[in-house]
């Protein structure tokens, strides 16, 4: 299934009342409180998040999983569902690879194929965290910080893999997620494990062309329950500095033990030019890997607010690659994908609207009150009309899930597809 912007055109034509008219209330209102608003309109459009290949099927939970129908099953069938986001949102212009799940037997057709969705390929992944069917050596026991130097070795070539494959498709980093560590105390020697970690990340960062870049992601917990070697930013951002340049950290939302204050993590990252890719979901409890925004929407705010801050006033920090982690276990996951676009993009705009001017200047007033004021003046706007001019401009579809829901996007995937396929992956 295809969608043209015809057709997305004409859908809009439902909406496109209403929207003019809450478009001109919020631009007058906000262009009066001295805000650029086609600036801010502008940089919600060129705003684009990658869709990770793993998200697109029905994910689980070790207890179980609940199929979806039409999942896609080929990693030319993930593109398509990616390209069919981006049709409607214009804001998923990328796609993240995960290898081996995602292994193109024909790379010059998976690019075309990109290619004709308006896709880049994002990050790739590794994954040394399970054994794959022939695999030479077992990550039972660690894989990057594994004490058997065979088992060390052969996670360490297929990072370079990895590497490999991501050049013929153009893609420019390698994210590292590890679940090495330990079940339980004694079961490891902490300092052996980072030693040979950092050890194993400056083989493959040596590996690593010039016009890429290596993130290190961390995770305090799960898998392994007792402790994880990349356990947390600083250890990540220990091993980025030890790797060299090149070499970043990566937040992802739901690896922080409860009440961490991420803004403020992302805010020292930013500050020492090491934050180079982001993961975005929400959380209850855990790395639940909810819908962005579902639990804690001003948390996100917060957090945007220091990535924009972080964005204009730290240019030795790159710009970050963004990207979804969630998991999808019982909403259709391109809907619930297209909602966590939304979340994304209404807390950046958020962010946007803060009066950092004023922000300062009450900072230096020691005046408290007007500063949370100032933020939440921005997080109480409702700035869903911003949004939907940045689609109108693009040719992306003024209510995405409406839009999915009126062209029966699911509908056509399933008779296209079937209703018992499975995507690979987790
Ligand atoms: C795992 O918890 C991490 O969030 C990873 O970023 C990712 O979900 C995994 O690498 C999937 O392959
Ligand atoms: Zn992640
Ligand atoms: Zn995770
Ligand atoms: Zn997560």
């Amino acid at each position: 299934m295809i969608i043209g912007k015809d057709i997305i055109q004409q859908n809009n034509k439902i909406e496109v009342g209403n929207f003019n008219s809450d478009f001109a209330y919020l631009s007058d209102k906000l262009t009066k409180s001295g805000a650029n608003v086609s600036e801010i309109v502008n940089k919600i459009a060129d705003f684009q998040v990658a869709i990770p290949s793993w998200a697109l099927g029905a994910g689980g939970t070790r207890f179980g999983r609940f199929s979806y129908g039409g999942e896609p099953s080929s990693l030319e069938q993930k593109l398509d569902d990616v390209g069919l986001i981006h049709a409607l949102t214009h804001s998923a212009g990328a796609i993240s690879l995960h290898i081996p799940w995602d292994i193109p037997n024909d790379v010059a057709a998976i690019k075309e194929k990109a290619a004709s969705h308006g896709l880049i390929f994002d990050a790739m992944n590794s994954n040394t965290f399970q054994d794959q069917p022939n695999a030479k050596q077992s990550y039972k026991f660690g894989s990057l910080n594994a004490a058997n130097e065979e088992a060390r070795a052969y996670a360490v070539e297929h990072n370079k893999e990895v590497i490999r494959i991501g050049k013929e498709l153009d893609s420019k980093s390698l994210t590292v997620w590890l679940a090495d560590g330990a079940s339980f105390p004694g079961q490891l020697n902490f300092q052996t494990a980072l030693s040979k970690t950092e050890q194993s990340l400056k083989e493959i960062y040596s590996d690593l062309p010039e016009d890429w870049k290596l993130f290190i992601e961390y995770k305090p917990y799960e898998p392994n329950f007792y402790s994880t070697t990349i356990q947390d930013w600083g250890t990540s951002f220990m091993l980025a500095n030890a790797c060299g340049e090149r070499a970043y950290t990566l937040v992802d939302l739901g690896h922080h033990l409860p009440n961490s204050n991420i803004e403020q993590i992302v805010a020292t990252l930013m500050y020492k030019g090491k934050l180079g890719g982001f993961h975005f979901n929400d959380s209850k409890y855990g790395d639940d890997d909810l819908t962005v925004g579902s639990i804690k929407p001003y948390a996100l705010f917060l957090i945007f607010n220091e990535l924009v801050y972080g964005i204009e006033n730290n240019p030795n920090n790159p710009y970050p690659a963004w990207m979804i982690d969630a998991s999808h276990n019982i909403k259709d996951p391109l809907e619930d994908l297209i909602q966590s676009l939304e979340a994304i993009l209404i807390a950046y705009a958020q962010a946007l609207l803060v009066d950092q001017k004023s922000l300062k200047d009450a900072q230096l007033n020691n005046d408290v009150v007007r500063a949370q004021e100032i933020l939440q003046n921005a997080y109480r706007t409702d700035v869903r009309p911003l949004l939907k001019a940045a689609r109108l401009q693009t040719g992306a579809a003024l209510d995405p899930i409406a839009a999915y829901r009126n062209l029966k996007v699911r509908e056509n995937l399933i008779s296209e597809r079937g209703l018992n396929v499975k995507a690979t992956g987790l």
